[in-house]
């Protein structure tokens, strides 16, 4: 068999030695702060790897083998990195996400990533941790493949991104989006849209030819409506499942979904085309008058000619639909569901103050120890969902089971879900405003024969979806809405999926371990880190108290604006009081360590938590509140 390499930022010695049957790719990635200014409005310090930011785009070939050697230089965060939509199969402890398979690489540390991709398509990569991937650690994930069922059918594959922009860091917008000054949840609006990390884009067609474009939204909020005037889309593949060809004028691709399409050149070269992405603009309580939610690129067929400006559309009406899209392998519906899992996605106020996001009645807050860990040394309790702890949210699936996943959406915004480890089946998702599956018409006698398949989908307004998967995936999965915003405010779940199967058949580099004895990070034992008795909780990272019997999301809302709020403007302290009081933030979740930092940061101005004089200064209470109504 012929040897397959193709090594980047690999010094020859290194490639020498990772010489193997499959294909080896290795990448050294330093990752690191640079400064970038990609809509030419602001310099700002990004994630940047080897030195450079936008970041290289990984590319490998199904079947290889991916090494990617992290070392973690940023000085001041720690991180992690995900492959978005790979299934990691018999890797699970490689998929990323800290304290879910892994503790984070603390600043200064090395962690390697080694896992076979075996599925083509359209992927990306992102850090997992802290909220981080917005300030630059995210890039598409290219799986080539030999066997591309269309690939007579084009000349050129191009890697197109779409993302929405901050100029602000992370760390500072998710202190004051976590906070009590921001009760009503409301998520920070980007300053900017980019295409490949820059605005006014140009692609170059030769005439007639026919153009494979792999577009992803590497974003970290705003789903983007994008369309190519003149110019319909072929789509092909979604979320890396090859789709029957769908002809659309116009797609949506939410934060972490991916689609490609041919595109076809015309064979007149006088005149140049503008493309468009379009931010959702449903996604924002509120946004500055001069914001530019779009942003323009053209197809270029003639340099000399001009690039005329987008018409502006009065409708997203030709939006495609992609519910109707047809998987290529027309994989059918699976079975009945051996067991179905049912989330209510719900926002509401903690006692801190702070809007959390929940499914039912609980918000995500990491475990003391890494949820994998805890699978891999719980023995047989390993099956008992409970010693991952209440706030993991975790549900235990048998090997080969069919489960089905219902989301209903009590909150008026869009979410896009994901699934790590998977893709689904998409069997059904309602209208706006429809309320539950539970209290639809709808049946299962309804669903499609032939379901569309992907792995991050998007659910409406107050309505809600269905979806199918086999657990043949032995692995720790976690199910979240890819909104960032949302990921740090607590919208996830967990699947712990065949924890006795992973326990004869994984083994955890001894790397691993040290990356969390070096923190301190426990990494045996149950969700609170008793290795003793396995059923006792006692100790387990909780999120902030509920707000007091009586006390609702909006009157909490309401409470700060009332005039008369002297006695429950001491007890909204004393609620804080306590929040502030509780453990190590390091062993908490990320959102309430992070409120937690932001009661630091803002020490100053603890007494103006209720402003009863109107006094509470340019970021009180008020400007949380007045957006969402
Ligand atoms: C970390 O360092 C970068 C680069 O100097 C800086 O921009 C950023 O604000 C720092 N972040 C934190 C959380 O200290
Ligand atoms: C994962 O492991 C199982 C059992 O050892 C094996 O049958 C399967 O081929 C492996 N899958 C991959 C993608 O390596
Ligand atoms: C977008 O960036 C990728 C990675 O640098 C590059 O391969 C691709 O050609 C760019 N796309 C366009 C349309 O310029
Ligand atoms: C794109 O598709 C629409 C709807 O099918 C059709 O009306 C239009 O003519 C097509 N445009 C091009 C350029 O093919
Ligand atoms: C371009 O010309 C070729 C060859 O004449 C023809 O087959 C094709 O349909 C034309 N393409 C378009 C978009 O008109
Ligand atoms: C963005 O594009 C949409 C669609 O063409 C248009 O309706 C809207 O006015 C544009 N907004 C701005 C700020 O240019
Ligand atoms: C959530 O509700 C369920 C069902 O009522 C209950 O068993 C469970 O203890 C609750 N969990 C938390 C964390 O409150
Ligand atoms: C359910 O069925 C009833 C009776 O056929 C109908 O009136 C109602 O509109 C249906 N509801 C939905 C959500 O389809
Ligand atoms: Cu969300």
């Amino acid at each position: 068999m012929a040897f397959s390499m193709r090594c980047r930022f690999l010094p020859l010695f290194f490639s020498l030695i990772s010489l193997s049957w499959a294909g080896t790719v290795t990448y050294d990635f330093e990752i690191g702060w640079v400064t970038a200014n990609p809509d030419g409005q602001a310099d700002r310090p990004v994630i940047g790897i080897n030195g450079q930011w936008p970041l290289p785009v990984i590319e490998v070939t199904v079947g290889d083998r991916l090494i990617i050697n992290v070392l973690n230089s940023l000085g001041n965060q720690s991180t992690s990195l995900h492959f978005h939509g790979l299934f990691m199969e018999n890797s699970t402890h490689m998929d990323g996400p800290p304290q879910v398979t892994q503790c984070e690489i603390p600043s200064g540390s090395r962690f390697t990533y080694d896992f076979e991709v075996q599925q083509p398509g359209t992927y990306w990569y992102h850090s997992h941790a802290r909220g981080q991937y917005p300030d630059g650690l995210r890039a598409p994930f290219i799986v080539h493949d030999p066997d591309n069922p269309y690939k007579d059918q084009y000349d050129e594959e191009v890697v197109l991104s779409v993302s929405d922009w901050y100029h602000d860091e992370m760390p500072g917008l998710i202190a004051s989006f976590m906070s009590r000054q921001n009760p009503s949840g409301a998520e920070p609006v980007p300053q900017a849209a980019l295409f490949n990390d820059t605005q006014d884009l140009s692609l170059s067609l030769q005439p007639g030819k026919t153009y494979f474009v792999r577009m992803v939204n590497i974003g970290a909020f705003a789903g983007q409506y994008v369309w190519f005037e003149g110019h319909n889309m072929t789509i092909v593949e979604v979320d890396g499942v090859y789709t029957h060809p769908a002809e659309a004028e116009m797609i949506y691709l939410s934060a972490a979904q991916r689609c490609s399409f041919l595109l076809t050149a015309k064979n007149e070269t006088d005149a140049n085309f503008p493309f468009v992405a379009s931010m959702d603009t449903t996604l924002f309580d509120s946004y500055p008058e001069d914001l530019n939610y779009n942003v323009t690129g053209w197809l270029v067929y003639d340099d000399k000619k001009a690039l005329p400006a987008p018409a502006i559309l009065e409708t997203f009406d030709a939006l495609f639909d992609d519910m109707t899209l047809v998987p290529y392998d027309e994989q059918a519906i699976l079975p009945e569901p051996d067991q179905t899992v049912t989330l209510s996605v719900i926002m509401d106020n903690l006692g801190d103050g702070a809007n959390y996001a929940f499914f039912d009645n609980i918000t995500y807050t990491h475990p003391k120890v890494p949820t994998l860990y805890t699978a891999l040394s719980a023995g047989s309790q390993a099956t008992d969902p409970s010693v991952y702890g209440a706030y993991t949210h975790s549900f235990v699936l048998e090997k080969d089971q069919i489960v089905e996943i219902v989301v209903n959406n009590i909150d008026p915004g869009r979410h896009p879900f994901h699934l790590h480890g998977h893709n689904f089946q998409a069997l059904y998702r309602s209208e706006e405003e429809a309320g539950t599956f539970e209290d639809s018409n709808v049946t299962s006698a309804s669903f499609p024969a032939i379901p569309m398949r992907r792995d991050t989908l998007v659910l409406y307004p107050n309505g809600n979806i269905v979806l199918r998967f086999k657990a043949n995936n032995p692995g720790v999965w976690i199910f979240h809405c890819h909104i960032e915003w949302h990921v740090v405010s607590g919208l996830m779940a967990t699947f712990v999926e065949a924890p006795l199967e992973l326990q004869k058949t994984l083994k955890i580099p001894q790397e691993h371990f040290d990356v969390c004895a070096s923190q301190g990070i426990p990494y045996t034992g149950n969700a609170a880190g008793n290795t003793v008795d396995l059923l006792n909780l006692d100790g387990q990272n909780t999120p902030p108290a509920p707000l007091p019997a009586g006390f609702t999301a909006r009157g909490i809302v309401a409470l700060v604006f009332s005039c008369i709020s002297g006695i429950l403007g001491v007890a909204v302290i004393i609620w804080y009081g306590l929040a502030g009081s509780e453990s190590d933030p390091g062993l908490r979740s990320t959102a309430a360590a992070l409120v937690a930092e932001s009661e630091k940061v803002d020490s100053a101005s603890e007494t103006l938590v209720v402003p009863h004089d109107g006094a509470s200064g340019s970021h009180g209470v008020a400007s949380g509140a007045d957006t969402r109504s």
